[in-house]
């Protein structure tokens, strides 16, 4: 039976994250830009209902929802491969709310949550048996955070049973210099802890030092690190999207790598990075050991941690294309074991590796890591940092009340992320 998944883009960062990956996977599975198959490759058909939905004549619709107040951003969101969504799953308000938090403050704001909500009963109704959602997002946004996590709720409450899962871009002065960002972040994140079952963190602090430091790209645009995005949530949706994977849904995925409840934030690794455009054929000399070691570097994370004493309490490597697996298996072994100092990024003792033989494009051999660690801690750190000098001296609180939301809701929200932080020490300081 196919376990279908659900997903929705919100804001300008989820969409424009959402239609990288979207375009990434359609690719994959031999779609064009109007959404139709002409692949003969059983791999790529046998399970892309997960994703999206069959039409007439091998032409197929995203199973996505695009929702953002400000209707400007989708004459970008789609064109090329944004052809392919429906145009009735594409909902805006009628105005750009510049950072300020979404609430349901005003009628129509109030209908488009309902709107989105119509779309997603007809979404569930046209599946099988949908196995749950996925969520695109900025957590500094207005709409991303404040629409992205009111929606979260919501669907909790009428899908309690089903997966909530979140890919969520945490924001960085490096890269925006929005002046509410770190309150809209702290907001949406203790959000996040109550009503998802995982987030995956993808950090514009780490996306922005890969593109300078790794790429070597002097000022990276939002599209560069849409593309590192939309890489490694290809290669986490491929154990969903391909036949025959460990970790084949998202529930199996979340279990095993999420082990206490509250600790559901993960980072990820990708390797080898690349530019938008990649060589065909780069990865041809890169070894199996080669892509470990690049996997495992802490530059190649995408949330910008210490890494000094994390510990982990799970950890996840997804390998891709030619793999020789045994070749992999065997290393990872040798590490594991090898104690001496000179050896390289520690690997940990729980590592899962999974394989996948549709290799990424352009890519002959590509690895996505997964962890959950307590080095998470420290992107939650930076935020509550920012967000605390901003309510010591009750700035920009204004907007908010405006729209209901008082001081006291902040310092809960602060308190909550806080909380989370403390208990990852708690773990580490468990774990010594
Ligand atoms: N990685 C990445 N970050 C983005 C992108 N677009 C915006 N951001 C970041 O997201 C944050 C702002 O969120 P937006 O998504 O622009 O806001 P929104 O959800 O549309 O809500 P409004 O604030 O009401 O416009 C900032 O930290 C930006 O740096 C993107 O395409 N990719
Ligand atoms: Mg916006």
């Amino acid at each position: 039976m196919v376990r279908e998944i659900i997903h929705l883009s919100v804001g300008q960062c989820g969409n424009q994250i959402g239609s990288a990956f979207w375009e990434t996977i359609a690719r994959e599975h031999g779609l064009d830009q109007s959404g139709h198959y002409s692949g003969i490759d059983t791999n790529q058909h046998e399970k892309i209902d997960v994703y999206f939905q069959e039409h007439q004549d091998s032409n197929y619709t995203p199973r996505a929802i695009l929702v953002d107040q400000d209707p400007d951003i989708f004459n970008a969101v789609c064109s090329g491969y944004g052809q392919m969504f429906r145009q009735d799953n594409i909902l805006s308000g009628k105005y750009n709310a510049g950072g300020t938090w979404f609430t349901e403050w005003h009628d129509e704001d109030a209908k488009l949550v309902e709107q989105v909500l119509e779309n997603v009963r007809r979404e569930a109704e046209n599946c099988d048996c949908f196995q749950g959602f996925q969520l695109t997002h900025s957590v500094a946004g207005g709409a991303g955070g404040g629409m992205g996590t009111i929606l979260l709720s919501k669907l909790r409450e009428e899908y309690p049973d089903r997966m909530m899962a979140t890919f969520s871009t945490m924001p960085s002065l490096k890269v925006s210099q929005g002046l509410v960002e770190p309150y809209n972040a702290v907001l949406a994140i203790s959000q996040l802890i109550e009503n998802c079952d995982v987030v995956f963190c993808l950090d514009n602090e780490a996306l922005y030092d890969i593109c300078t430091e790794r790429l070597k790209i002097a000022q990276p645009a939002y599209a560069n690190l849409n593309h590192l995005a939309s890489m490694v949530m290809s290669d986490i949706s491929a154990s969903f999207r391909f036949p025959g994977q460990r970790n084949s849904d998202l529930r199996k995925m979340a279990m095993n790598l999420v082990t206490i409840p509250r600790l559901h934030f993960l980072s990820v690794a990708y390797a080898p990075l690349t530019n938008r455009q990649p060589d065909v054929g780069s990865s041809h000399k890169l070894t199996a050991s080669g892509l470990i070691q690049q996997m495992f570097k802490p530059k190649n994370l995408m949330t910008a941690c210490d890494v000094g004493n994390r510990h982990y309490l799970a950890c996840s490597a997804i390998f891709r294309g030619r793999v020789p697996i045994q070749e992999i298996e065997d290393h990872v072994r040798f590490i594991r074991d090898d104690n001496s100092e000179c050896s390289m990024e520690r690997i940990p003792d729980n590592l899962q590796t999974s394989y996948c033989s549709q290799a990424t494009q352009g890519l002959d051999l590509s690895g996505t890591l997964i962890e959950n660690s307590t080095a998470i801690q420290h992107v939650f750190q930076r935020l509550s940092k920012e967000f605390t000098w901003l309510l010591c001296r009750k700035q920009y609180l204004f907007p908010y009340e405006m729209r209901g939301l008082y001081e006291f809701e902040f310092t809960e929200a602060v308190s909550n992320m806080d909380d989370l932080v403390l208990d990852y020490q708690l773990y580490n300081a468990q774990s010594l």
